[in-house]
Order: C-alpha cells, then structure tokens, then sequence
C-alpha cells in the first residue's frame, strides 16, 4: 500500500510519554544533496513547529543524524563496477549501494539550515560503523548493534513516538518497525516523510510492513496539545 492510501488516525493528544523523533534532516537528503529526497526540504517549518510544539510540553525531541565515514561499505564507490542505486546484498548492506552520502564533518552532513536543531534535546548519530550500514535510528542493520536511541527515549519515559523526516523508505520505515518491536507505540506523520523511491516498489513494501507490525499513520494537523478542547 501507499503511504497516502493508508488508513489513518484522526487526532493524537499530546501527554505524559509521548516523544517526538526526527530523522536525518541532513543536506544529503534534501533536494540538490548527494542523495537527494524529492521534496524532502518542504516541511521543515512544520518539523520546527512541532519540535516547539513537543518542547512546550516538555516532551523528549531527538535529531537523529546518518553519519557515515568516507570510505563507507554501503557507497557505490567502494565496489568496483557498482553505481549508485544497483542492486546489493551483503550482511549490514543493501538492498541497494548509495552514492556516497552525509560523510562524517562535511556540509553535506549538516543539518538543513532550515531545521532549528536548536530545539533538539539529543542527537543520535547512526551509520558510523565502516561495514555497518544504519538505517534505523535504534538498530544498526545487524539487527543487533544498538545505537542508544532506545535506552534515550526510555530513561526519558517515553511509551509512543512521533516520527517523522527521511527517508520514508529507508530511515523513517526501519526506524518505525523498530519502534514497534520494542513495545512502543508508535507514529508516523505522513505528511512530513517522502521516500527515495528506490528500488521503485519500495514505499509499498515498507508501509505494507509497517502496517503488519501495529505502526500507525496520523496528517500533523492532528496533533492536539494537551489542553485543547476536545
Ligand atoms: C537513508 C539511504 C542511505 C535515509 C540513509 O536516511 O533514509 N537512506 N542512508
Ligand atoms: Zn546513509
């Protein structure tokens, strides 16, 4: 199914263990990046309102940030003969190779200019293991390397997260099913997510999994504050 066609929630009151995660915000992924999302930089205002929005009631916001070292395994450029976007299975890496993408100090790695990170109260970094890629912000794609996301969110008493940011496929998908398997409720906005789109089926196949795994969908506009009339 299609993130758009999905069923969704109508509202979620803000409360007591709700938190919010934004995923790799980062110049990479917007349009003109390394790794370009299209129309990955047409909400950050609204991920900045929300990050006040979350702040104001005092709820956990984390960043996290795909940060991978020069020479990363899951970059085309490491295989020879590989381009970006082929077709790829190794244990940590694929489905496919990447361009090389968000390398660790340089700009590219940078959040947008127009996300207020300020507004963070952690940042996980993720994807720094050569070998290992990470597109879940708690799981490295062993499935077993922990990034310390989890441990974050729950010393900080958090039951169901709010997720947004990029790549729907990728890192918001991963990041949700996660989420889910570790016993927390969790939230997709779906207006504030857009996908790679590659291999091209691949929003299906990930919203089709998210769906199995108790995930669920909600527009931003359905977030009420916690004192909002009924
Ligand atoms: C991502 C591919 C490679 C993402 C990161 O943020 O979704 N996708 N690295
Ligand atoms: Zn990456």
């Amino acid at each position: 199914m299609d993130l758009d066609d999905v069923p969704h929630l109508d509202a979620a009151r803000l409360g007591k263990g709700d938190a919010l995660v934004v995923v790799d915000m980062q110049n990479d992924f917007m349009p003109g990046g390394a790794l370009a999302v299209a129309g990955g930089d047409a909400f950050l205002d609204r991920v900045n309102a929300l990050m006040s929005l979350f702040k104001e009631h005092d709820l956990p916001v984390v960043l996290t940030q795909d940060w991978h070292p020069r020479d990363h395994d899951s970059f085309a450029s490491r295989h020879p003969g590989k381009r970006a976007f082929d077709p790829y299975e190794a244990p940590g890496i694929g489905p496919v190779l990447w361009p090389d993408h968000v390398v660790q100090g340089t700009r590219g790695a940078e959040f947008h200019p127009g996300l207020d990170a300020r507004l963070a109260d952690a940042v996980i970094r993720k994807g720094y293991h050569k070998k290992t890629d990470s597109y879940s912000g708690f799981l490295e794609n062993d499935r077993a390397t922990e990034t310390g996301l989890d441990g974050y969110l729950r010393s900080r008493g958090a039951k169901r997260i709010f997720i947004c940011g990029l790549a729907a496929d990728y890192c918001v998908y991963y990041t949700a099913a996660d989420g889910a398997a570790k016993g927390y409720e969790v939230v997709v906005l779906s207006d504030l997510t857009r996908p790679v789109g590659s291999p091209p089926d691949r929003m299906k196949t990930a919203t089709d999994d998210m769906l199995r795994k108790g995930v669920r969908f909600l527009g931003s506009a359905g977030i009420r504050r916690r004192d909002a009339p009924a």
